[in-house]
This record gives structure tokens, sequence and C-alpha cells, in this order.
């Protein structure tokens, strides 16, 4: 068929579907009173084993609740980790959770809490989607699909 013998309002519909997909991964994800928010992590070097994933936790629920453990097909080991700065160092370090306080959002990001996939099974390459459970003391366990996003400047390595 040729492309000039489409009707006009398919040709629309094509021209819509293509434009859409960059924002489709800014995704939003609930567990009873919790919205995680755009998650994501960086393409990781050949031979890394691990890499963090990033994300926003909000809680719109009246209780205090905990990101307490994690885990994903794609690492042996899944850890909650936070940077902080040690002997003038910033050095990151496995903690037991992550309180999110009711009517508050907690930011999962570079430099600050991440979510540790360690152990990789493979490396994550840019436009990969990898399915992360996350389970909160109080809401329970939601699966979130995390975005793999170029490689960023800040590496974030053991
Ligand atoms: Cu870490």
């Amino acid at each position: 068929m040729r492309i000039n013998a489409m009707p006009r309002s398919i040709a629309f519909a094509l021209l819509a579907a293509t434009l859409c997909c960059g924002a489709a991964f800014a995704q939003d994800f609930r567990v009873k009173s919790l919205q995680v928010s755009s998650p994501f992590a960086r393409a990781t070097p050949p031979g890394a084993r691990v890499a963090g994933a990033f994300m926003t936790i909000k809680n719109q629920g009246t209780e205090t609740d905990r990101l307490v453990s994690a885990s994903s097909p794609v690492a042996g080991l899944v850890e909650i980790h936070e940077m902080a700065m040690d002997g003038g160092m910033m050095k990151m370090r496995a903690i037991k959770g992550i309180d999110v306080k009711p009517g508050t959002a907690v930011e999962l990001k570079p430099g600050g809490y991440h979510v540790m996939l360690e152990d990789l099974k493979q490396p994550l390459k840019e436009g990969d989607r990898i399915p992360v459970r996350l389970t909160f003391e109080k809401s329970g366990t939601v699966e979130v699909m995390v975005h793999v996003e170029a490689m960023g400047a800040a590496a974030h390595t053991h």
C-alpha cells in the first residue's frame, strides 16, 4: 500500500501511537495507600554485578509504612541501601528499611536511598524493563517495572 493512499485518520492514529511512547515509562504502581512512581535504573557496563534502582514512594494513607525488602528475577540478592558520609567519604550501606510517613513521599535517587540489585544475572540494557517486587510492612507486596535508562555520568558502584 502506498503511504499516501492511507486514509488521513489512520495516518494520524499511527503518528499518535509513535509519539505516545516517550512518556509511557513514567509509570505509577499502587498498593493500598502507597504509590510508587517512575521506577528507573541505569544501564550497566559489561561485567558489572550491581545496579541501583530508584523511584518515588508516596504514602497517601494515615499510617507510617516501611519498605522492608525487595527481590527481582534479574538479581541474586536485592538490598535496601542508603548513601551516607563516612569519614569524609560518601559510602553506601544496607539498611533495614525506609519509612514513608503518611502524607509524604520519599525519593530513592542517585546519591541517596536506593534499591540495590546485586549479583546481576545479566547486564541491564537501556530500554529494558525489569520486574522488582517491593514488600512493605503494612501494605504488603507490589511488583513494579523498573525502566532501564542510558548509562549515567554518575556511575553507581560499590
Ligand atoms: Cu547500594
